[in-house]
């Protein structure tokens, strides 16, 4: 049985689970955080969650996971079945990871946390994250999902990611850089949170969230 580890806060985590989900593998939770890194170095060797218990052994980092699960557990495939279109998908997840989410996470202190970001990291972030989303424009196709006319693990992964882009910039600049920079995303995020599976995450989250501010404020990701 695959045991998820890490907390229901995290985007990373949440892509895991809602992939888990979606292709109907049996697997457990497991709560852990990240300042528990000495316990769990072994499996996830930067110290970060989400990774995953396998009666292999441990595995970390969520785009080497998505994969695993998908060679591993095939009934249901969540990635396009031609060589071509399978790399078009790790492209677009890819984007979404380097220059999307590493990008904006700089903002979270201030978005999630209650913590300070500086001027100069914001106007840092405005133009890097404008150019990500940019960029992801190109790839994605939102035709309903963002590979195209199939659910694929990039919709896991783009759910979480562009909802805290979303956030994030709502709070930081006043304004939706989804809508003013990914055309199509905001009726994507819309189609995806129809679907049971995501409804189900998000209601852990928030019961992640409530627990989670009131064990460590000012925790920065
Ligand atoms: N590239 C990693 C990123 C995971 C990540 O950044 N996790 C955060 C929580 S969302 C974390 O563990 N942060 C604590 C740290 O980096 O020490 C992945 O895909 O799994």
């Amino acid at each position: 049985m695959i045991v998820l580890c890490g907390f229901g806060v995290s985007n990373y985590y949440n892509k895991l689970k809602l992939l888990l989900l979606e292709k109907g593998v049996p697997f457990k939770e497991k709560l852990v955080y990240p300042w528990q890194r000495e316990g769990f170095q072994n499996a996830s060797p930067l110290g970060r969650i989400p990774f995953i218990e396998t009666a292999q052994g441990g595995l970390s980092e969520t785009q080497a996971i998505l994969e695993y699960l998908e060679d591993e557990f095939r009934e249901k495939p969540l990635y396009p079945a031609s060589p071509f279109a399978r790399a078009k998908c790790r492209e677009l997840l890819q984007h979404l990871e380097l220059n999307v989410e590493w990008v904006v996470r700089r903002l979270y202190r201030e978005a999630f946390f209650g913590g300070v970001v500086s001027d100069e990291t914001k106007s840092e972030v405005r133009a890097k994250l404008a150019a990500g989303l940019q960029a992801l424009s190109r790839l994605a196709r939102f035709s309903p999902f963002i590979c195209g006319a199939d659910f694929t693990a990039a919709d896991c992964a783009a759910f979480f990611h562009l909802d805290f882009v979303r956030q994030a910039s709502l709070k930081i600049y006043g304004e939706d850089f989804l809508a003013a920079h990914l055309p199509g995303a905001a009726a994507h995020l819309t189609l995806l949170a129809e679907r049971p599976h995501v409804r189900a995450t998000m209601a852990d989250r928030a019961a992640a969230l409530t627990a989670f501010l009131a064990l460590k404020s000012g925790y920065a990701g």
